[in-house]
């Protein structure tokens, strides 16, 4: 048997973080050697709501689950934390003001940074799932200078599998097929869906789409904004936001992060750029990454066609100003 390791969700007695809680006890995150200790963060109002999904927990009787802890208060949640998945967030209310919706996840995602800074372990990994995602991360990051900054990642893998998914439908192959998927920068409508270096069945995507009769209108036109607008879709559809396939990601994201992508492929990940493909040093936007030994690398061998190239600065553009918005509120 290997160590335990402390896993801290945040918003847990919410959907994503219901739908997230018994996969990483099944061991389907961290594998299935590896036992996990849960710690749930709520606040006060769904605090009992979360022990209830403790309970359930205990009932699954997983052989993985050494504990499962409840708390409302984040220092003592991220004690020791080793693997953070930050989930809750403040939603945007009905006529609920940008800056507030700014205010209230400035407020929410300084504190967890705070507490993480105190109390996480050496090799703390941490996913932002709540939106914005990627200047949740940043505020967080902000307030853990005791933590390596690459340690705070945004959650895009919704939207890698998207796209992914979307390229499999379009071309009748198997969704394994399908590789080499990027999104690009922020997780909101003006991410950028990638296909110029994707493979499916290890041609390249672009030729098979062809075949298809897909070509760049294609792309432009209907496959982009689908993905983009996936979770709108999802809303009118479904009656609510994703969820399992919200998990799901996040999970992969972790998992991946840990032990690795496959060989071959690579993966989208929003985490702080080092500058390269003309994103802004420090600002957190969506990159393709590999992963091996438990660290992420941007591939900055992949060129970006003019089109990718024009969407990202847009999509940088957006992330710029979020970071100045919450910047002059004094929340970095
Ligand atoms: P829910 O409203 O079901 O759950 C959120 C939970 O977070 C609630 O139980 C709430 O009490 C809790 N919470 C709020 N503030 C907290 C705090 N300070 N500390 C601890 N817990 C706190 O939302 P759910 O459907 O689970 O979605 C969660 C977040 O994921 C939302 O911000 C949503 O926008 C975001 N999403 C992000 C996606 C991504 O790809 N990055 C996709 C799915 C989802 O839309």
């Amino acid at each position: 048997a290997t160590d335990p390791v402390t896993v801290t969700v945040t918003g847990a007695a919410g959907n994503i973080g219901y739908a997230t809680l018994f996969r990483v006890a099944a061991g389907e995150m961290l594998g299935a050697d590896r036992p996990v200790r849960l710690r749930l963060l709520e606040i006060p109002s769904s605090l009992e709501a979360a022990e209830g999904t403790a309970l359930e927990l205990q009932d699954g009787a997983f052989p993985l689950l050494e504990s499962v802890d409840v708390f409302d208060d984040p220092v003592r949640a991220f004690d020791g934390v080793q693997a953070g998945l930050l989930i809750g967030s403040r939603p945007r209310g009905p006529g609920m003001e940008r800056s507030e919706l700014l205010e209230a996840n400035g407020a929410i995602f300084s504190a967890q940074g705070a507490a993480i800074n105190a109390g996480a372990a050496e090799d703390v990994r941490v996913v932002v799932v709540g939106n914005p995602a990627n200047t949740n991360a940043l505020i967080a990051a902000s307030h853990a200078p005791d933590v390596p900054l690459e340690r705070f990642t945004a959650l895009t893998r919704l939207d890698h599998h998207r796209a992914v998914a979307q390229l499999a439908l379009a071309t009748g192959s198997p969704v394994g097929s399908v590789r080499r998927v990027s999104i690009w920068g922020n997780h909101s409508a003006s991410q950028v869906p990638d296909v110029d270096h994707a493979e499916i069945g290890g041609r390249p995507a672009l030729e098979v789409l062809a075949e298809h009769g897909r070509g760049r209108a294609w792309i432009d036109e209907e496959f982009i904004p689908r993905v983009a607008r996936r979770g709108a879709e999802i809303i009118e559809v479904r009656g609510g936001s994703s969820v399992a396939s919200a998990a799901h990601a996040a999970i992969c994201h972790m998992r991946d992060w840990v032990r690795g992508t496959p060989e071959g492929d690579w993966t989208s990940m929003a985490v702080p750029s080092d500058g390269s493909h003309g994103v802004q040093e420090g600002l957190i936007s969506s990159f393709p990454v590999t992963c091996a030994a438990g660290r992420y690398d941007i591939n900055h061998e992949v060129k970006l066609g003019d089109d990718v190239e024009n969407r990202l600065r847009a999509s940088v553009r957006e992330l710029a100003e979020e970071r100045e918005a919450v910047r002059s509120r004094g929340l970095l």
